[in-house]
């Protein structure tokens, strides 16, 4: 039986590329390297799956060039370069990376707001710069992180692994915004409260973004939500860029309506737009929340497992739009 030819958009580590070898024709992508659109349609033809990251976006243009794709596979928990009706309508399965990068990436959101209440980044570059000459009282005095309150926008299997950190970990009062409350023993697990989005923004000492990307949640925090937190917030952003308007945030912590913010995703990633560059009140990082070599590792071999899966075995393990399995 011939083997199916697949294209890994981005390159993995060795072991995962190796699997794939057992299975499939493997076209890899040397490191560093990002494929434009057409280079990476001329690359997909007459490919039977590729597994692709987050930048890789997936439509009815590119699929109606590439008729012999039967599944892509994305290395990433969020799907929003996926159209998913288009793949279904071109019967190609998509399928993700749950679950194995949720504690990990729940380390990251707390890190990132740590690193933003308590103004690591701005004092490191401050004593590197060799300003520091003395102590004084009132030096980088940031927020509070323990006993005060997390709010959480999304509470989805990362938004309830941050608040067992904030509730368990640092005696923090967990409110929380869905678009459907919880139940009753996860929300005890999680010791966190279900509230409006406007109580949200109001009582949030630091409020952590982890809701998916739809064209419908775009710019969910601009500045009339911002101008409804405290002075004193913080906000944190691992969800995906356009969730916050970045102009907007920027201008925000310029004029200190917000204390600061940590932002590990951006509108047009990897461009980060300028004027948040040159604001010192926020930590910027180039979205990596799920970067640990083993978490990293298992987002990769689940992506891989899902080619082999569907395409060797015709059971894919994590199907996005599975109707176009059956
Ligand atoms: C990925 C992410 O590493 O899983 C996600 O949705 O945002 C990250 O964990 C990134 O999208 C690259 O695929």
């Amino acid at each position: 039986m011939t083997q199916d030819a697949i294209l890994i958009a981005r390159s993995v580590f060795p072991e995962v590329e190796d699997k794939l070898r057992q299975h499939f024709q493997v076209e890899t992508t040397p490191p560093g390297v990002v494929w434009s659109t057409a280079e990476f349609i001329e690359r997909l033809r007459g490919k039977a799956g590729v597994l692709t990251t987050g930048g890789e976006r997936i439509d009815a243009a590119l699929l109606a060039a590439c008729p012999q794709l039967k599944i892509v596979s994305n290395l990433a928990v969020g799907y929003n370069n996926f159209d998913l009706d288009a793949m279904s309508a071109a019967g190609v399965l998509g399928t993700n990376a749950p679950d194995v990068l949720t504690e990990t990436t729940a380390d990251f959101g707390f890190a990132l707001l740590m690193a933003t209440a308590r103004r690591i980044a701005e004092s490191e570059h401050y004593l590197r710069a060799g300003h520091w000459t003395q102590w004084s009282l009132d030096l980088f005095a940031g927020a509070e992180v323990h006993g005060s309150t997390l709010g959480i926008l999304g509470m989805g299997r990362i938004g309830q692994a941050i608040a067992r950190r904030g509730a368990h970990g640092f005696g923090m009062n967990v409110i929380y915004h869905n678009r459907s409350r919880l139940d009753a023993d996860t929300e005890a697990a999680c010791k966190a409260r279900f509230v409006s989005k406007a109580e949200l923004l109001a009582q949030a000492d630091h409020l952590v973004l982890v809701l998916p990307y739809t064209p419908a949640a775009h710019h969910t925090i601009g500045a009339a939500e911002i101008a409804q937190m405290k002075p004193t917030a913080t906000l944190i952003n691992i969800a995906r860029g356009g969730i916050v308007d970045d102009a907007a945030l920027a201008k925000a912590l310029r004029e200190k309506r917000i204390a600061a913010a940590g932002l590990d995703v951006f509108e047009g990633e990897p461009k980060v737009h300028p004027d948040l560059l040159t604001v010192p009140n926020v930590v910027l990082t180039p979205h990596i929340a799920s970067a640990t070599i083993p978490t990293r590792t298992a987002m990769a071999m689940l992506a891989a497992d899902n080619l082999i899966g569907y395409l060797v075995h015709g059971k894919p393990l994590t199907p996005l739009n599975p109707e176009v399995v059956a």
